[in-house]
């Protein structure tokens, strides 16, 4: 809770919608979150709230040579789900620096119909879209940060088309509410930096689905002890 509130001391929400496209959706997508389509009803339930100044939609949005793709990587040590590979800081001065990236199917690749948002979801009703992951060589979840958690622009304008912190701020927000796909993955990071960026985080819980979804409980665990109120749409916050 680390931000202060609107200047009359009420919150100034904004919604931010997590990588609802084709690829992590039923039938065809290639990294498909069960039942990932379904909750575009509710989203568009909350994208239709005139409380929000802004409504943002992120695209995991990926070159065709991205570190995450499992085909880039020789065998055996290349498979989806599975198998993990090192990734090095992109940031000057801190190559170094090395994580675990896990693999995945090729997904979201840049300008394919796979990275499109499902057309379910009210494209009109979304001001602001916001392209992640561009970078070849680094993994980037949240919308905020990268793997590493650069977020120092210099670093990220590979990966990103915009900083989403910066945007938020000149709009005077103090609160926003994530949801979307998937919420042990993009949708929890998001969250999660959401609230190092300085503002309140809510995840709304009926408003995503997991890509492993015997790992909710441990990702919900992992959100509070970050600061997030994982809340669900009949909580008082968000006004009808
Ligand atoms: C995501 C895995 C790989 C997500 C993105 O949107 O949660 N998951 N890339
Ligand atoms: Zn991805």
């Amino acid at each position: 809770m680390a931000s202060s509130d609107g200047a009359d001391g009420s919150i100034v929400p904004a919604l931010i919608v997590v990588d609802m496209q084709e690829d992590f959706c039923p039938p065809s997508g290639s990294l498909a979150v069960q039942e990932g389509r379904d909750i575009a009803p509710l989203i568009n339930d909350l994208l239709s709230w005139p409380g929000f100044v802004t409504r943002i939609a992120t695209q995991d949005y990926h070159p065709p040579d991205h570190i995450s793709f499992a085909s880039n990587h020789p065998s055996p040590n290349n498979r989806p789900f599975e198998s993990f590979i090192e990734m090095k800081n992109p940031a000057p001065g801190k190559e170094t620096e090395t994580k675990p990236q896990q693999l995945w199917p090729v997904h979201c690749v840049a300008d394919s119909r796979g990275a499109e948002l499902i057309p379910e979801i009210r494209a009109d009703l979304i001001d602001v879209l916001i392209h992640k992951g561009k970078h070849s060589q680094v993994e980037m979840y949240s919308a905020f940060a990268d793997a590493f958690g650069n977020r120092d622009p210099a670093v990220m304008e590979r990966s990103v088309n915009l900083d989403i912190a910066e945007l938020l701020r000149a709009r005077k927000v103090t609160d926003v509410f994530v949801v979307g796909l998937a919420g042990d993955y993009c949708v929890k990071f998001t969250a999660i930096d959401a609230v190092k960026a300085g503002f309140r985080s809510w995840l709304i819980e009926e408003g995503t689905k997991c890509v492993m979804p015997a790992s909710w409980d441990e990702a919900k665990a992992e959100l509070k002890v970050a600061g997030v109120s994982v809340i669900h749409t009949d909580d008082p916050v968000i006004k009808k």
